[in-house]
């Protein structure tokens, strides 16, 4: 019996991003399968059918109560997944981006007790609602891209209390609105002031506090930790994250961003669902994510912003491994929360080609999240997560940077932007 379908699109070219082998590695990255003229059949939330009109015929009944939407000279994606982000924060930065445009150096903000401690006080300072309100807003900007599951962080608090703010933000904001979030705790993002004196103190009141409580709560998927010269070592990060796993998160990292301090090596050693950033990667740390199945996520919104060098991706790709890409939105080193227009820096500034790109945003990224089952391409089985872009083929969505061609985005099968 052909099943009955809910909701058709039809005619589009179809990004389906269905690959036999998820994450997609190296060369095989610059494959990107794409059906002209195709029909994606869903109901009850999932892709029942892709593929030419006769075979989705064959496959479906359509009926009376079918949504059909002509995507006739459009594009057709899968949901972008935007698998890095500082979503939930108080305040902003305004100024310090204006200074650093004037030549001031991000780290040394940092220092001299602005940069991430600033978001730090307003974050603290913010109710919940506060922080439920911006959050919102933040992702009908994204969902209106096309972005439909983000990773959101939290770190702005560094003490108990102002994490778990932050992820019950995000938590009443999964309940209210149709981008899925996952949630990961931050907690090791800065030395926060009342630990000045006691880098040690802070490390232990992580690991014997702050985790047990993220974990008792449920709030939390992964534990991150900012692996960087002046923040936490890589000896700190593996108590922080052998800890973590222990207490049975998953990790993710920031590594390798502004020096070579051997995060990429240590995400491998740990097996981290991902290590972001990776700027200033090396070879050996390029081998060690080779022999394991860390997702690498590049993040050129933030080097763009910061006017650093960007990470080695021809470098990386042609060593055969797998590349996701994220905004890295945050109120300091990439205040855009625009993931179409990092799509557009990755293919100027770091030579990724269209379909690295595309691959990047949607199977790799679900990868990088644990979700490829789910999420991340269409193909029967998945999700109805879709975008319909309003230009006629995909190599035109980076190149008109920084415009937003989403028309309609689709979330479990329902019409949540454009009619
Ligand atoms: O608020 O500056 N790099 N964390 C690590 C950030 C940037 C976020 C920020
Ligand atoms: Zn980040």
């Amino acid at each position: 019996m052909a099943e009955r379908i809910d909701l058709l699109v039809k005619g589009g070219q179809v990004v389906t991003a269905a690959h036999r082998a998820c994450p997609v590695r190296g060369r095989t990255m610059q494959n990107l399968p794409v059906l002209e003229g195709g029909w994606v059949a869903c109901a009850g939330g999932k892709v029942v059918a892709v593929g030419p009109e006769e075979k989705v015929r064959e496959q479906v009944e359509i009926t009376a109560k079918t949504e059909v939407i002509d995507a006739a000279g459009k594009v057709v994606t899968p949901g972008l997944i935007d698998p890095h982000t500082h979503l939930i924060f108080g305040g902003s930065r305004e100024d310090e981006f204006y200074l650093r445009a004037q030549g001031a150096d991000y780290m040394e903000i940092m220092e001299a007790g602005g940069g991430i401690l600033s978001s730090v006080r307003a974050t603290r300072a913010a109710s919940l609602e506060e922080l439920v309100e911006t959050g919102r807003q933040r992702l009908r900007w994204m969902l209106e891209l096309g972005v439909t599951t983000v990773e959101c962080k939290s770190g702005y608090g560094l003490d108990l209390e102002t994490e778990l703010k932050q992820l019950e933000a995000v938590r009443i904001l999964q309940r209210e609105q149709p981008v899925e979030l996952v949630p990961t705790f931050l907690g090791a993002h800065a030395w926060p002031p009342e630990y000045a004196g006691d880098h040690e103190g802070f490390v232990e009141f992580l690991l014997d506090t702050v985790l047990p409580a993220v974990k008792e709560q449920g709030v939390a998927e992964y534990v991150d930790v900012f692996t960087e010269k002046g923040v936490f070592s890589v000896e700190q990060s593996r108590r922080i994250l052998q800890k973590a796993q222990e207490l049975g998160f998953k990790l993710r990292m920031h590594a390798d961003e502004m020096h070579s301090l051997g995060g990429a090596e240590l995400a491998a050693e740990l097996n981290a669902a991902s290590a972001d950033h990776l700027l200033m990667v090396s070879g050996q740390g390029i081998r060690a994510l080779l022999e394991s199945d860390v997702v690498p996520i590049l993040l050129p919104g933030t080097a763009f912003t910061l006017r650093k060098p960007y990470a080695p991706a021809r470098k990386m790709l042609a060593a055969g491994l797998p590349l996701a890409l994220a905004t890295d939105f945050n109120p300091g080193s990439c205040p855009t929360a625009n993931l179409l227009l990092v799509m557009s820096i990755a293919c100027l500034y770091v030579a990724m080609t269209p379909e690295e790109v595309f691959n990047a945003v949607t199977i790799n990224a679900a990868h990088s999240l644990g979700r490829s089952q789910r999420l991340g391409s269409l193909e029967p089985g998945k999700q109805a997560d879709l975008v319909i872009f309003a230009v006629d083929d995909y190599k035109k969505i980076p190149y008109y940077i920084g415009v937003n061609l989403a028309e309609t985005v689709i979330k479990a099968g329902q019409v949540v932007v454009g009619n």
